[in-house]
């Protein structure tokens, strides 16, 4: 079983600040934060990361992008912009192996990532 912290959020064992729910995700603030606004959408399902999505994954990962865009519109991010990100695996900076999108935004966000 993929247990990770998130997991232990989904059921309700440790606790987090959720701004947002549904059926198949929720959405929590880092509890790290690397900018003014940084919240966690992840899915119910315990995907360990995108690369480990499947093809019947498909609708659900556009839900959770959907839920990311509706997060950060909710957030105020939508007029300044924002970004996205999943880290996948060692070398991409997954630490918490349970899929999750980091939105991220409230100031001038630099590129590329170190
Ligand atoms: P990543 O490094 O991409 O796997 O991101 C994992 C994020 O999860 C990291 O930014 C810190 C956050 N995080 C880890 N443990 C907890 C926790 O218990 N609660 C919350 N809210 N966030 C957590």
């Amino acid at each position: 079983m993929n247990d990770t912290v998130f997991g232990k959020i989904l059921r309700g064992e440790v606790s987090a600040d959720l701004v947002y729910e549904d059926e198949h995700a929720i959405a929590f603030r880092d509890i790290s934060p690397k900018a003014p606004v940084h919240v966690l959408v992840i899915p119910r399902k315990a995907i360990v990361s995108l690369s480990h999505a499947m093809a019947e994954d498909a609708e659900l990962l556009g839900h959770l992008l959907r839920v990311c865009a509706k997060v950060a519109d909710a957030e105020g991010l939508s007029e300044g912009g924002y970004r996205v990100v999943t880290n996948i695996g060692e070398e991409g900076g997954q630490s918490v192996f349970h899929l999750h999108f980091h939105v991220l935004g409230g100031r001038a966000l630099q590129w590329p990532p170190g």
